[in-house]
C-alpha cells in the first residue's frame, strides 16, 4: 500500500475543549503524520465553499454555523492508505455508530459535533487539500 496524503479539519467543539492535542494523538497513534497543520477562523464563505457538496441536506445551515463557531485546525495527513487510515480513526460520522477507540467515539458531541473532518476519497483529499494550503507549506 501506497503512502498518500488526506485531509483533516479538527472541528470547533474540539479547540473549544483544547482537544487539539489529544486529536492529534490519535492521528498519530493510527499511522499518520501531520505534514502541514495551521489554527484558521473559517469565514462563512469559506465554510460554505468547503461544505458544498452537502448544500441541499437539510443540515447545511446548521453545520456552516457550526464550523464558524470558533476556531478549526486544518491538516493534511500522510501515510500508508491515508484516506482509509484517517476514515477508519475517525470513527462513523455519528459518535453513537463510532467503534471504541475512535476519534468520535472519544471525543465527539453529538453527530454534527463531531471533532474531526476527514476527506472520504483521494480525489477529494487533492481538491481540499488546496483549498487551504500551498504546495510549499506542506512538508513532509
Ligand atoms: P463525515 O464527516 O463522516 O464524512 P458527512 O455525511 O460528509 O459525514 O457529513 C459532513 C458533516 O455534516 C458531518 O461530519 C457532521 O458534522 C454533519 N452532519 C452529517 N449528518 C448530519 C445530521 O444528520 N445532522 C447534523 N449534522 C450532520
Ligand atoms: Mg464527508
Amino acid at each position: 500500500m501506497a503512502v498518500t496524503r488526506t485531509f483533516s479539519i479538527i472541528k470547533p467543539d474540539a479547540t473549544r475543549r483544547n482537544l487539539t492535542g489529544g486529536v492529534t494523538k490519535l492521528l498519530e497513534e493510527a499511522g499518520l503524520r501531520v505534514v502541514a497543520s495551521k489554527r484558521i477562523q473559517l469565514s462563512q464563505e469559506q465554510a460554505e465553499g468547503f461544505y458544498a457538496v452537502h448544500k441541499e441536506r437539510p443540515f447545511f445551515n446548521d453545520l456552516v454555523s457550526f464550523m464558524i463557531s470558533g476556531p478549526v485546525v486544518v491538516q493534511v495527513l500522510e501515510g500508508e492508505d491515508a484516506v482509509k487510515t484517517n476514515r477508519d480513526v475517525m470513527g462513523a460520522t455519528n459518535p453513537a455508530d463510532a467503534a471504541e477507540g475512535t476519534i468520535r467515539k472519544t471525543f465527539a458531541e453529538s453527530i454534527e459535533a463531531n471533532s474531526v473532518h476527514g476527506s472520504d476519497s483521494e480525489e477529494n483529499a487533492a481538491i481540499e487539500i488546496a483549498y487551504f494550503f500551498k504546495p510549499e507549506e506542506i512538508v513532509g
